[in-house]
Protein backbone atom coordinates (compact mmCIF):
# COMPACT_ATOMS: atom_id res chain seq x y z
CA UNK A 1 0.00 0.00 0.00
CA UNK A 2 1.15 3.32 -0.43
CA UNK A 3 1.60 6.43 1.56
CA UNK A 4 -0.45 8.80 1.36
CA UNK A 5 2.46 11.08 0.65
CA UNK A 6 3.72 9.11 -2.35
CA UNK A 7 -0.19 8.77 -3.50
CA UNK A 8 -0.32 13.06 -3.61
CA UNK A 9 3.38 13.09 -4.97
CA UNK A 10 2.42 10.87 -8.32
CA UNK A 11 -0.66 12.55 -8.95
CA UNK A 12 1.42 15.46 -9.22
CA UNK A 13 2.83 14.55 -11.48
CA UNK A 14 0.39 12.91 -13.81
CA UNK A 15 -0.91 15.79 -15.72
CA UNK A 16 2.43 17.48 -15.94
CA UNK A 17 2.79 18.23 -20.15
CA UNK A 18 6.11 19.05 -20.13
CA UNK A 19 9.21 18.89 -22.73
CA UNK A 20 12.86 18.47 -22.12
CA UNK A 21 14.05 21.30 -21.23
CA UNK A 22 17.35 20.43 -22.46
CA UNK A 23 16.46 19.69 -25.93
CA UNK A 24 15.90 23.59 -26.84
CA UNK A 25 12.89 24.47 -28.52
CA UNK A 26 10.36 21.38 -27.99
CA UNK A 27 8.67 22.65 -25.52
CA UNK A 28 7.82 26.82 -24.45
CA UNK A 29 5.75 24.90 -20.92
CA UNK A 30 8.44 24.52 -17.76
CA UNK A 31 7.72 22.98 -14.60
CA UNK A 32 10.56 23.49 -11.53
CA UNK A 33 12.57 19.77 -12.04
CA UNK A 34 13.63 17.91 -8.18
CA UNK A 35 13.78 14.27 -9.13
CA UNK A 36 12.46 13.59 -12.59
CA UNK A 37 11.55 15.88 -14.96
CA UNK A 38 8.00 18.08 -14.56
CA UNK A 39 7.72 16.96 -10.70
CA UNK A 40 7.27 20.67 -10.00
CA UNK A 41 9.62 20.38 -6.96
CA UNK A 42 11.08 23.39 -5.24
CA UNK A 43 13.12 24.65 -2.49
CA UNK A 44 12.06 27.10 -0.35
CA UNK A 45 13.40 29.16 2.87
CA UNK A 46 12.13 31.29 5.77
CA UNK A 47 12.15 32.26 9.02
CA UNK A 48 8.70 32.22 11.56
CA UNK A 49 8.51 34.54 14.37
CA UNK A 50 8.34 31.51 16.78
CA UNK A 51 10.93 29.53 19.05
CA UNK A 52 11.45 26.22 17.71
CA UNK A 53 9.19 23.30 18.33
CA UNK A 54 6.91 20.96 17.32
CA UNK A 55 4.46 23.80 16.81
CA UNK A 56 6.65 26.09 14.89
CA UNK A 57 6.67 23.17 12.02
CA UNK A 58 3.77 22.60 11.96
CA UNK A 59 3.18 26.39 11.21
CA UNK A 60 5.71 25.98 8.49
CA UNK A 61 4.40 23.09 6.78
CA UNK A 62 0.56 24.84 6.70
CA UNK A 63 2.76 28.49 4.93
CA UNK A 64 3.78 26.27 2.59
CA UNK A 65 0.66 24.51 1.65
CA UNK A 66 -0.82 27.62 1.61
CA UNK A 67 1.79 28.76 -0.95
CA UNK A 68 1.03 25.93 -3.41
CA UNK A 69 3.15 23.26 -1.91
CA UNK A 70 1.66 19.88 -2.00
CA UNK A 71 2.94 17.52 -0.59
CA UNK A 72 5.57 19.79 1.45
CA UNK A 73 8.04 17.84 3.49
CA UNK A 74 10.13 19.94 6.07
CA UNK A 75 13.90 19.09 5.58
CA UNK A 76 15.40 21.87 7.77
CA UNK A 77 14.51 23.81 10.95
CA UNK A 78 17.06 25.77 12.96
CA UNK A 79 16.64 27.92 15.84
CA UNK A 80 17.85 31.33 15.00
CA UNK A 81 18.17 33.37 18.47
CA UNK A 82 15.20 33.15 21.27
CA UNK A 83 11.94 33.92 19.26
CA UNK A 84 12.65 33.21 15.79
CA UNK A 85 12.85 29.80 13.67
CA UNK A 86 14.68 29.28 9.98
CA UNK A 87 13.14 26.39 7.96
CA UNK A 88 13.49 24.98 4.44
CA UNK A 89 10.90 23.45 3.03
CA UNK A 90 11.19 20.89 -0.01
CA UNK A 91 7.81 20.08 -2.29
CA UNK A 92 6.05 20.21 -5.34
CA UNK A 93 4.00 23.31 -7.06
CA UNK A 94 1.71 22.78 -9.77
CA UNK A 95 2.82 25.70 -11.51
CA UNK A 96 4.42 26.03 -14.99
CA UNK A 97 5.82 28.86 -16.64
CA UNK A 98 5.36 29.81 -20.00
CA UNK A 99 8.42 30.41 -21.90
CA UNK A 100 6.94 32.61 -24.28
CA UNK A 101 5.83 35.09 -21.35
CA UNK A 102 9.11 35.62 -19.97
CA UNK A 103 10.45 38.88 -20.99
CA UNK A 104 14.34 39.05 -21.23
CA UNK A 105 17.13 42.58 -20.73
CA UNK A 106 19.32 41.93 -24.10
CA UNK A 107 22.62 43.53 -23.96
CA UNK A 108 22.22 46.34 -25.73
CA UNK A 109 25.79 47.23 -26.52
CA UNK A 110 28.51 45.09 -27.84
CA UNK A 111 31.33 43.66 -26.29
CA UNK A 112 34.43 45.28 -26.82
CA UNK A 113 38.31 44.59 -25.74
CA UNK A 114 40.08 46.75 -23.51
CA UNK A 115 42.03 47.96 -26.66
CA UNK A 116 38.33 48.63 -28.18
CA UNK A 117 37.77 50.97 -25.46
CA UNK A 118 40.16 52.57 -24.74
CA UNK A 119 40.36 53.99 -28.33
CA UNK A 120 36.51 54.32 -28.22
CA UNK A 121 36.67 56.44 -25.56
CA UNK A 122 39.65 58.63 -27.04
CA UNK A 123 38.13 58.88 -30.40
CA UNK A 124 34.63 60.09 -28.89
CA UNK A 125 35.87 62.58 -25.82
CA UNK A 126 39.41 63.34 -27.10
CA UNK A 127 40.63 62.92 -23.42
CA UNK A 128 39.62 60.46 -20.70
CA UNK A 129 36.61 59.48 -19.23
CA UNK A 130 35.91 59.92 -15.76
CA UNK A 131 34.20 57.85 -13.52
CA UNK A 132 33.14 58.08 -9.99
CA UNK A 133 31.86 55.37 -8.22
CA UNK A 134 30.43 54.38 -4.59
CA UNK A 135 28.53 52.06 -2.34
CA UNK A 136 25.67 54.93 -0.92
CA UNK A 137 24.04 54.94 2.44
CA UNK A 138 24.58 52.61 4.85
CA UNK A 139 25.80 49.96 2.88
CA UNK A 140 29.07 48.86 3.51
CA UNK A 141 29.49 45.66 0.94
CA UNK A 142 32.60 46.99 -1.37
CA UNK A 143 33.40 43.87 -3.13
CA UNK A 144 31.17 44.41 -5.98
CA UNK A 145 31.89 47.69 -6.95
CA UNK A 146 35.69 47.32 -6.50
CA UNK A 147 35.20 43.97 -8.23
CA UNK A 148 34.34 46.87 -11.43
CA UNK A 149 36.30 49.58 -10.32
CA UNK A 150 39.55 48.07 -8.94
CA UNK A 151 42.70 46.97 -10.91
CA UNK A 152 42.44 43.23 -9.89
CA UNK A 153 39.03 42.83 -11.35
CA UNK A 154 36.66 40.34 -11.08
CA UNK A 155 36.70 36.81 -13.16
CA UNK A 156 39.56 37.04 -14.96
CA UNK A 157 39.21 40.33 -15.87
CA UNK A 158 40.83 43.74 -15.19
CA UNK A 159 38.72 46.56 -13.27
CA UNK A 160 38.28 49.91 -14.86
CA UNK A 161 41.76 51.40 -13.45
CA UNK A 162 43.43 49.22 -15.68
CA UNK A 163 42.18 50.79 -18.61
CA UNK A 164 44.40 53.56 -19.92
CA UNK A 165 41.49 55.87 -20.82
CA UNK A 166 39.35 55.80 -17.72
CA UNK A 167 39.76 57.85 -14.70
CA UNK A 168 38.56 56.27 -11.49
CA UNK A 169 37.31 57.97 -8.28
CA UNK A 170 36.43 55.36 -6.56
CA UNK A 171 35.06 57.01 -2.69
CA UNK A 172 34.47 53.14 -0.50
CA UNK A 173 31.61 52.67 1.43
CA UNK A 174 29.12 54.44 3.14
CA UNK A 175 28.86 57.46 0.68
CA UNK A 176 26.32 60.23 1.45
CA UNK A 177 24.47 61.52 -1.49
CA UNK A 178 25.72 64.99 -1.48
CA UNK A 179 29.50 63.70 -0.97
CA UNK A 180 28.67 62.05 -4.29
CA UNK A 181 27.50 64.73 -5.98
CA UNK A 182 30.13 67.05 -5.00
CA UNK A 183 32.56 64.91 -5.57
CA UNK A 184 31.35 64.07 -9.22
CA UNK A 185 31.22 67.94 -9.52
CA UNK A 186 34.70 68.22 -8.22
CA UNK A 187 36.20 65.69 -10.57
CA UNK A 188 33.94 66.66 -13.81
CA UNK A 189 32.43 62.89 -13.84
CA UNK A 190 31.39 61.47 -17.08
CA UNK A 191 29.72 58.44 -15.63
CA UNK A 192 28.63 57.78 -11.45
CA UNK A 193 28.80 54.43 -10.46
CA UNK A 194 26.59 53.29 -7.57
CA UNK A 195 26.80 50.05 -5.72
CA UNK A 196 23.83 48.97 -3.55
CA UNK A 197 23.74 45.34 -2.45
CA UNK A 198 21.48 45.64 1.01
CA UNK A 199 17.84 45.72 -0.25
CA UNK A 200 16.20 45.51 3.80
CA UNK A 201 13.14 47.83 3.39
CA UNK A 202 14.24 48.59 -0.46
CA UNK A 203 16.93 50.65 1.09
CA UNK A 204 18.46 50.05 -2.57
CA UNK A 205 15.48 51.58 -4.25
CA UNK A 206 15.26 54.41 -1.46
CA UNK A 207 19.07 55.24 -1.80
CA UNK A 208 18.98 55.00 -5.98
CA UNK A 209 15.66 57.43 -6.51
CA UNK A 210 17.18 59.53 -3.99
CA UNK A 211 20.54 59.73 -5.26
CA UNK A 212 19.17 60.21 -9.19
CA UNK A 213 16.77 62.99 -7.94
CA UNK A 214 20.16 64.96 -6.37
CA UNK A 215 22.12 64.64 -9.64
CA UNK A 216 19.17 65.65 -11.61
CA UNK A 217 18.65 68.88 -9.31
CA UNK A 218 22.56 69.56 -8.75
CA UNK A 219 22.97 69.76 -12.79
CA UNK A 220 21.25 71.59 -15.04
CA UNK A 221 19.36 69.65 -17.91
CA UNK A 222 21.38 67.32 -20.37
CA UNK A 223 24.24 67.53 -18.23
CA UNK A 224 23.57 64.97 -15.62
CA UNK A 225 26.32 62.24 -15.65
CA UNK A 226 25.65 59.09 -16.84
CA UNK A 227 24.05 57.31 -13.80
CA UNK A 228 25.16 53.43 -13.70
CA UNK A 229 23.91 51.62 -10.62
CA UNK A 230 24.81 47.91 -10.01
CA UNK A 231 24.10 44.99 -7.19
CA UNK A 232 22.39 41.55 -6.83
CA UNK A 233 18.76 42.57 -6.16
CA UNK A 234 17.80 45.32 -8.85
CA UNK A 235 15.18 44.40 -11.72
CA UNK A 236 16.75 44.50 -14.99
CA UNK A 237 14.28 46.87 -16.30
CA UNK A 238 14.17 49.14 -12.98
CA UNK A 239 16.09 51.78 -14.99
CA UNK A 240 14.05 54.55 -15.91
CA UNK A 241 12.19 54.11 -13.16
CA UNK A 242 14.93 55.08 -10.72
CA UNK A 243 15.95 57.54 -12.46
CA UNK A 244 19.22 56.20 -14.11
CA UNK A 245 20.97 55.33 -17.45
CA UNK A 246 21.58 51.78 -16.75
CA UNK A 247 21.10 48.68 -14.27
CA UNK A 248 24.00 45.74 -14.04
CA UNK A 249 22.81 42.60 -11.81
CA UNK A 250 24.53 39.49 -10.61
CA UNK A 251 27.84 38.04 -12.26
CA UNK A 252 28.79 41.56 -14.12
CA UNK A 253 31.88 41.71 -15.17
CA UNK A 254 33.97 44.78 -16.04
CA UNK A 255 34.69 44.28 -19.56
CA UNK A 256 30.68 44.50 -19.81
CA UNK A 257 30.58 47.85 -17.63
CA UNK A 258 33.89 49.58 -19.95
CA UNK A 259 31.87 48.12 -22.96
CA UNK A 260 28.56 49.70 -22.23
CA UNK A 261 30.53 53.72 -21.03
CA UNK A 262 31.75 53.84 -24.45
CA UNK A 263 28.27 52.64 -25.94
CA UNK A 264 26.73 55.47 -23.80
CA UNK A 265 29.33 58.50 -24.94
CA UNK A 266 28.90 57.40 -28.38
CA UNK A 267 25.25 57.33 -29.05
CA UNK A 268 24.60 59.80 -26.39
CA UNK A 269 27.33 61.99 -27.30
CA UNK A 270 29.78 63.35 -24.74
CA UNK A 271 27.94 65.42 -21.80
CA UNK A 272 28.99 69.11 -21.83
CA UNK A 273 30.73 69.46 -18.63
CA UNK A 274 30.07 72.45 -15.90
CA UNK A 275 32.64 73.94 -14.43
CA UNK A 276 34.57 72.64 -12.56
CA UNK A 277 34.03 73.01 -8.80
CA UNK A 278 36.30 72.21 -5.56
C1 LIG B 1 30.86 39.90 2.22
C2 LIG B 1 29.54 40.24 2.90
C3 LIG B 1 29.59 41.17 3.93
C4 LIG B 1 30.86 41.89 4.37
C5 LIG B 1 31.10 43.06 3.37
C6 LIG B 1 32.59 43.34 3.22
C7 LIG B 1 32.82 44.33 2.12
N1 LIG B 1 33.86 45.10 2.28
O1 LIG B 1 32.10 44.39 1.14
C8 LIG B 1 30.46 42.35 5.80
C9 LIG B 1 30.89 41.31 6.81
C10 LIG B 1 31.02 43.72 6.24
C11 LIG B 1 28.93 42.37 5.71
C12 LIG B 1 28.14 43.08 6.58
C13 LIG B 1 26.75 43.03 6.56
N2 LIG B 1 26.00 42.26 5.77
CO1 LIG B 1 26.69 41.22 4.28
N3 LIG B 1 27.18 39.97 3.01
C14 LIG B 1 28.32 39.65 2.47
C15 LIG B 1 28.13 38.48 1.47
C16 LIG B 1 28.56 37.19 2.19
C17 LIG B 1 28.87 38.57 0.16
C18 LIG B 1 28.66 39.88 -0.63
C19 LIG B 1 29.72 39.92 -1.71
O2 LIG B 1 30.83 40.38 -1.47
N4 LIG B 1 29.42 39.40 -2.92
C20 LIG B 1 30.39 39.29 -4.02
C21 LIG B 1 30.26 40.48 -5.01
C22 LIG B 1 31.32 40.35 -6.09
O3 LIG B 1 28.98 40.35 -5.59
P1 LIG B 1 27.97 41.59 -5.73
O4 LIG B 1 28.05 42.49 -4.57
O5 LIG B 1 26.66 41.05 -6.13
O6 LIG B 1 28.59 42.41 -6.97
C23 LIG B 1 28.49 41.99 -8.31
C24 LIG B 1 27.22 42.48 -9.02
O7 LIG B 1 26.10 42.61 -8.21
C25 LIG B 1 27.65 43.76 -9.69
N5 LIG B 1 27.67 45.00 -8.94
C26 LIG B 1 27.57 45.26 -7.62
N6 LIG B 1 27.64 46.57 -7.40
C27 LIG B 1 27.80 47.18 -8.58
C28 LIG B 1 27.89 48.53 -8.93
C29 LIG B 1 28.03 48.88 -10.27
C30 LIG B 1 28.13 50.32 -10.64
C31 LIG B 1 28.07 47.88 -11.27
C32 LIG B 1 28.22 48.25 -12.69
C33 LIG B 1 27.96 46.53 -10.93
C34 LIG B 1 27.83 46.19 -9.60
O8 LIG B 1 28.99 43.48 -10.06
C35 LIG B 1 29.61 42.68 -9.06
C36 LIG B 1 30.52 41.70 -9.78
O9 LIG B 1 29.77 40.85 -10.59
C37 LIG B 1 26.57 38.52 1.22
C38 LIG B 1 25.89 37.18 0.96
C39 LIG B 1 26.16 36.67 -0.41
N7 LIG B 1 26.61 35.47 -0.50
O10 LIG B 1 25.98 37.41 -1.40
C40 LIG B 1 26.07 39.14 2.52
C41 LIG B 1 24.81 40.01 2.51
C42 LIG B 1 24.85 40.93 1.30
N8 LIG B 1 24.94 40.78 3.75
C43 LIG B 1 23.82 40.94 4.35
C44 LIG B 1 23.64 41.63 5.57
C45 LIG B 1 22.25 41.60 6.15
C46 LIG B 1 24.69 42.27 6.20
C47 LIG B 1 24.63 43.04 7.52
C48 LIG B 1 23.41 43.92 7.72
C49 LIG B 1 24.77 42.00 8.65
C50 LIG B 1 24.62 42.57 10.04
N9 LIG B 1 23.49 42.28 10.67
O11 LIG B 1 25.50 43.25 10.50
C51 LIG B 1 25.93 43.86 7.48
C52 LIG B 1 25.66 45.23 6.84
C53 LIG B 1 26.84 46.11 6.84
C54 LIG B 1 26.53 47.37 6.10
N10 LIG B 1 26.52 48.49 6.80
O12 LIG B 1 26.30 47.33 4.91
C55 LIG B 1 22.66 40.32 3.58
C56 LIG B 1 21.84 41.36 2.84
C57 LIG B 1 20.37 41.07 2.93
C58 LIG B 1 19.58 42.03 2.11
N11 LIG B 1 19.02 41.52 1.06
O13 LIG B 1 19.49 43.17 2.40
C59 LIG B 1 23.40 39.29 2.68
C60 LIG B 1 22.69 38.98 1.36
C61 LIG B 1 23.55 38.00 3.54
C62 LIG B 1 22.21 37.35 3.83
N12 LIG B 1 21.83 36.34 3.08
O14 LIG B 1 21.53 37.74 4.72
N13 LIG B 1 28.52 41.59 4.69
Amino acid sequence: MMSSVKQKYERRMEPVVVGDPSAAGTSKMVRAYGDTTGDGMVQLSFTLPLPHDKRAEGAALQLAKKMGMEPAMLVHAKAMGSGFTFFVVYGAVSHVVDLRQVKVVEREFPLLSSKEVNTGIRDTLKRRLVVVGACIGTDAHTVGIDAILNIKGFAGEKGLEYYSEIKVVNLGAQVLVPELVARAQAEQADAVLVSQVVTQKDAHLHNVTQMSAAFREAYPAGRVPLLVIGGPRFEDDAAERLGVDRIFGRGTTPSEVASYLVHAVQTKGARKRPAKKG
